[in-house]
């Protein structure tokens, strides 16, 4: 009965804030909307007894629905986040594009929707795409409308204000939708969407990339266009893949093969290398390629990675999805923001009243290999560390389990590097374990291995009873050591209604040469972690039971039969942030 009373509170809430904007009061300014907002916030605040699982800095609206991030950018200095958000619950429904600003990607201020359903071309949803600077440091945004047909197409929206800093007021062009699904195009109507951030050819022309497939086959169609507004389809895609159905969220940029550093979108040149990302809808996972890219003919050749094989590339090997990164012109740097959605059932999401997180702001670079990206949280994120707690260089034996105190367990920032002497005790890898999430699933933290399980057991319980573990194994492979990089769920919590998959990554790390290092946000509801200074990434979400707020320990274990020493371990606990 209680649950039935707060969630019809949120509704009434929800209602209030839709009325508000579709009575026009998407222009409202932002200390209305803020009022608004509070409505929402007071609801989710009177039930924090009923809220462990909300996050203290990881981006979350107070209430409802969230999914993909859409169109980041920075303009004057300020950051923009739009999200795609279902105004009325903590279901997926009709999607609006919400909006968030922040001077330093950690504190935030909501803002009333920019990009709503209003027109023929857009009424059943305002679904995801990209902004664009155009000439004169205009931003744009390209986005798909599902129209009254619920066929998507793509529509433009500028800024009303561009001395706004904030870019409250969003217009639609009145030559929309600019690209339609057509008989003679051969697109299908409902398998086109999620525009790309556009970028300028040698002629000076402006390109972008649209998610589809065609009988299965995904593919990234390209359009041409001279003033953003009359677009051209191109002849051919600018990659496609059999048997990998519809690619959603494409993202394709530049990355420097001579510095870990940012470019913008439309930079080519001897030393860039190109990141063709897709967001697969069958497996819900971001998978992305490194290649070269012609601008002059628009032709992608991937060299690294693959779409179309389980052993492609992955940004993150937990649950990230429909991911979007913008260059920061402020600080040179690329930015990957993404989604994270609940383990949790829909039942929980109603009983909740909100689903879906943003992932940590990662910065994004290629490796020195030039086989791989590299992530790693925005840097401005450590500005919430407080509580240093540092353990002593030390080693730790094989079942051992040490208890890291000292600190908000439940929200916390954690660094640990592993040191592994004698390497030829590794396990003989199989050649048939080809598959690492398999393998982490098969051999969890609770199997005895030589060197290995050793990592570090977060959101745990008093006794144990429950505990996220995330930890390497090392093996001999035919003529290297290779590193197994796991994230355990399997008894992350008491309540056995949560999906508590197991992930797991190979990791490229040499042990001979290179300690073993670990980091790992842990945020109440969400586990991210990153091996190997961000070489292989994998978030989790998890839903204790009993290790919440207060009743969370941390601590570094190993469950292998040799000892592993541990140089450094360091240990934070995070301030909350002002996520909306
Ligand atoms: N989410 C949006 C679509 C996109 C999908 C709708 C990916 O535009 O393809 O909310 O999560």
């Amino acid at each position: 009965m209680a649950k039935l009373s707060s969630l019809l509170h949120l509704l009434a809430a929800s209602v209030v804030l839709a009325i508000s904007v579709l009575l026009g009061h998407g222009v409202l300014h932002v200390g209305a909307s803020r009022s608004v907002h509070r409505n929402l916030q007071t609801t989710v605040e009177s039930t924090s007894a009923m809220q462990p699982y909300r996050t203290s800095y990881h981006f979350q609206p107070p209430s409802n629905w969230m999914n993909d991030p859409n169109g980041p950018m920075i303009y004057k200095g300020i950051y923009h986040l739009f999200y795609q958000y279902n105004l009325l619950g903590p279901v997926p429904g009709h999607k609006v594009w919400a909006h968030s600003t922040s001077t330093d990607l950690v504190n935030w201020t909501p803002h009333v929707p920019a990009i709503v359903p209003s027109e023929e071309y857009d009424v059943n949803g305002c679904w995801s795409g990209s902004a664009t600077i155009l000439q004169e440091h205009k931003p744009a945004i390209l986005y798909t409308g599902v129209n009254r047909q619920n066929q998507q197409v793509q529509n433009l929206a500028v800024p009303k204000n561009l001395s706004d800093p904030y870019l409250i007021e969003w217009v639609k062009s009145p030559q929309n939708p600019l690209m339609e699904p057509t008989a003679m195009n051969m697109i299908s109507p409902d398998s086109f969407r999620d525009p790309t951030t556009a970028w300028v050819g040698p002629d000076g022309g402006w390109r972008v990339i649209i998610g589809s497939q065609s009988n299965r086959t995904g593919m990234a169609i390209s359009y041409r266009s001279e003033d953003f507004v009359n677009w051209t389809k191109a002849e051919h895609p600018l990659y496609s893949a059999n048997d990998t159905g519809m690619w959603e969220c494409p993202d394709f940029f530049p990355v420097s093969a001579q510095a870990p550093v940012g470019l913008d979108t439309s930079i080519n040149g001897p030393n860039v290398k190109h990141v063709l990302k897709v967001s697969l809808s069958d497996s819900q996972h971001d998978y992305y390629t490194i290649g070269t890219y012609n601008s002059v003919t628009d032709t992608y050749v991937p060299v690294e990675g693959s779409v179309d094989s389980n052993s492609g590339l992955r940004y993150d090997y937990g649950k990230y999805y429909a991911s979007k990164t913008f260059f920061d012109s402020k600080n040179n740097r690329r930015i990957l923001w993404a989604w994270i959605n609940e383990s949790s059932s829909a039942d929980d999401d109603i009983n909740k009243g909100w689903s879906g997180i943003q992932a940590i702001p990662r910065t994004l670079w290629l490796d020195k290999s030039g086989k791989q990206l590299v992530q790693w949280p925005i840097l401005e994120i450590e500005k919430l560390r407080t509580n240093q707690v540092d353990l002593p260089n030390q080693l730790i034996e094989g079942g051992a389990i040490l208890e890291v105190s000292g600190i908000t367990a439940a929200q916390a920032d954690v660094e640990v590097s592993f040191e592994v002497k004698e390497l030829e005790k590794a396990e003989v890898l199989d050649p048939t374990w080809t598959d690492p999430q398999m393998l982490c699933s098969r051999k969890g933290a609770s199997v005895k291995g030589s060197l290995g399980p050793f990592g570090l057991l977060v959101m745990a319980s008093k006794g144990l009873q429950e505990y996220t573990a995330v930890f390497f194994r090392i093996f001999k492979g035919q003529n290297k050591y290779v590193v197994l990089m796991c994230s355990d769920q399997s008894r992350s919590s008491i309540n056995n209604s949560n999906d508590k998959t197991t992930y797991g990554a190979f990791l490229d790390v040499d042990p001979l040469h290179e300690k073993l290092s670990l980091r790992t946000l842990i945020d109440h509801s969400i586990v991210e972690s990153f091996g190997g200074g961000g070489k292989s990434c994998i978030t989790a979400r998890v839903y204790p039971v009993l290790a919440v707020d207060d009743g969370t320990h941390l601590h570094v274990f190993n469950n292998g039969a040799e000892s592993v020493g541990v140089p450094k371990l360091s240990a934070w606990s995070m301030k909350k942030a002002r996520i909306n």
